[in-house]
């Protein structure tokens, strides 16, 4: 639940820069992200959104290897492809950075020698993996193995991406080094540095036990960590890829990525108020108690955002405002299967703007959130919802107000006579819809949001219906059918508004059609109920704002990328079976 503050900092999920993000990456973090701090700016709230890449660890050291690029023009290139996806997907961060900056670097190291001073972090010796073959250390992703707790065969040395569980290069069963691709390993004793979890853990259960409104994901993990106990973490690591460590003795380490990862948040919004001509501007989002922030996350990142993240800044005792809520997401499948970037399962960001406009895929995944429970993402529905929602229901209806207007009132928006109850019922309608659509967003519920402003849409349709102002226009009851239409434009004003923040190409297109000079994204959520003026003109050419998807076109990609659901429509379907050559041919007579 929000609260009422001066500023709301929205943190998006730093997605590993190392490969280009899968939908499921998309609807967990970097959409809902962009959704929240649209409605928030509509609300006309200060708001600060931020992202960038996590540059860091193993990930882009192993991938810059594959690709046999050096690691810093890997991640550099691979920064740009990603920024340059999300802008087309139209999430409006204030800044898009990264994690591989002087700004973090500072920063990073800044927190680290606060929490040395204050005796959280400690020095231990540890076994760690090593390489016979290779002749170097194997930490985190330069390993993989048989995870120990659900036995998934291809677990990594950091964490399990088939049971969550966060794992030790030493724990895994058949550990097989990634380099080599051999299992010549053996494990060897190291000094590195650790952060005192067990010494904070007292303030630590106090902070998560005074947020029982999060989502249950969030408590239900950020729980069960603390109800096993906390334990030292190590944050230290043998690469040469990274934030290096300011201490002697580990000059030659650098810090884990999950160290200097979410700090990232702070360091990205320390160089977003330099850009503002303001360097200290980042200090009232984040030490000052006027904030309310709020990260957006997958399940599996609840650890490092409820219990590490906070320890390091509470541990650190340097004036840092802790989140304020964490909406943790649960997974969205790719048609019963799990989204794997490693297994190249599922769409992927790049390939879906290839396909279609970025509000198709915002709509749908939004409207199957996995908000509550995992979903699924399949080829059928999203055609059905693609089709349903946003063509039938939304762009019906905008084309028929508009198209009825240019017909039979010379494009300007007739007048007003007189407004019956089912016309006072409509646009009472449009009110409570921003009244419920604004509380569910409140709560930081986007499914339940969406769902009720195309509910709206859907009685608009039925109003368009109910009052056929075709029979009116026959019966020479014109004035009947200027109200109806008069009251149906403003209906597709309100629906463009409040949809802004979740379909924003298209909410503008809608505005366009509606001849409005100012952009959707400048109207107040409030201002739904304002009036478009009689007399206002509409453009001649009316275009249709959502092209419908072809059954073919979505039975080839679900053949192409692999799809359940597709499967299944062919068994009932087998005539619509592209593969089938031997259909007998049509013999034109
Ligand atoms: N890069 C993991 C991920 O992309 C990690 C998140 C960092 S958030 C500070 O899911
Ligand atoms: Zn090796």
């Amino acid at each position: 639940m929000l609260e009422d503050k001066k500023r709301y900092l929205i943190t998006s999920a730093l997605p590993y820069v190392n490969t280009v993000k899968h939908l499921g990456n998309l609807v967990s973090s970097l959409l809902p992200a962009d959704i929240l701090a649209r409605y928030l700016r509509q609300r006309g709230e200060e708001v600060l959104a931020v992202c960038g890449t996590d540059d860091h660890g193993t990930p882009s050291e192993v991938s810059a290897l594959e690709a046999g690029i050096p690691v810093d023009k890997f991640v550099e290139q691979m920064y740009m492809k990603q920024k340059d996806i999300y802008e087309r997907f139209g999430l409006s961060y204030d800044l898009f950075s990264r994690t591989h900056t002087t700004e973090n670097t500072k920063m990073t190291q800044h927190l680290f020698l606060k929490l040395h001073e204050n005796g959280f972090i400690k020095e231990k010796e540890i076994q760690t993996l090593y390489c016979n073959n290779c002749k170097r250390d194997l930490p985190d992703r330069y390993v993989i193995g048989t995870c120990p707790n659900c036995k998934y065969e291809h677990a990594r040395g950091d964490q399990c991406e088939n049971c969550s569980k966060i794992l030790d290069g030493i724990d895994l069963l058949n550990p097989k080094c990634i380099v080599c691709g051999e299992s010549n390993t053996k494990i060897r004793s190291a000094n590195h540095l650790f952060l005192d979890l067990d010494g904070l853990e007292g303030d630590l259960k106090k902070w998560v036990d005074s947020h029982k409104n999060w989502p249950k994901t969030t408590l239900s993990i950020a729980n069960s960590w603390l109800k096993e106990g906390l334990r030292p973490r190590c944050i230290s690591r043998d690469l040469e890829w990274g934030i290096p460590i300011p201490l002697e003795g580990y000059t030659d380490k650098v810090f884990y990525v999950w160290f200097d990862a979410p700090i990232g948040y702070i360091s990205i919004s320390m160089e977003w108020a330099k850009q503002q001509g303001n360097p200290d501007l980042w200090k009232e989002y984040w030490k000052s108690s006027d904030t309310y922030i709020i990260n957006f996350i997958g399940k599996d990142n609840v650890p490092y955002h409820a219990i590490t993240f906070p320890a390091t800044l509470v541990g650190a005792n340097d004036g840092f405002h802790l989140a304020d809520y964490i909406k943790a997401f649960q997974w969205l499948n790719y048609e019963k299967l799990k989204f794997s970037s490693s297994q190249g399962i599922g769409i992927f960001t790049d390939t879906a703007l290839e396909l279609y406009p970025a509000d198709y895929w915002r709509y749908y995944i939004m409207k199957i959130a996995p908000e509550r429970h995992d979903t699924d993402f399949l080829w059928t529905e999203f055609r059905d919802s693609i089709n349903g929602d946003l063509a039938d229901t939304l762009g019906n209806f905008v084309h028929r107000t508009l198209t009825f207007i240019n017909r039979y009132f010379d494009g300007k928006v007739p007048k007003v006579k007189k407004l019956e109850k089912i016309d006072h019922e409509i646009l009472k309608s449009l009110k409570d819809t921003a009244e419920k659509a604004d509380k569910e967003l409140r709560k930081i519920e986007f499914q339940r949001a969406l769902l009720s402003i195309f509910d709206f849409a859907r009685e608009c349709n039925k109003y368009f219906q109910t009052k056929k102002p075709w029979d009116d226009l026959k019966k020479d009851a014109k004035d009947r059918a200027a109200t109806t239409l008069n009251t149906c434009i403003q209906c597709c004003r309100g629906l463009a508004i409040l949809l802004a923040p979740y379909i924003p190409f298209s909410a503008e297109e809608i505005f366009k059609l509606l001849n409005l000079k100012e952009s959707v994204h400048k109207q107040s959520w409030d201002s739904v109920s304002e009036r478009i003026a009689e007399g206002h003109k509409i453009p001649k050419d009316i275009q249709t704002i959502f092209k419908k998807i072809e059954l073919e076109d979505i039975i080839k990609l679900g053949l192409k990328w692999g799809s359940e659901s597709i499967k299944e429509l062919l068994v009932t379907n087998p005539q619509l079976d592209p593969r089938k050559e031997d259909k007998p041919k049509k013999v034109k007579k």
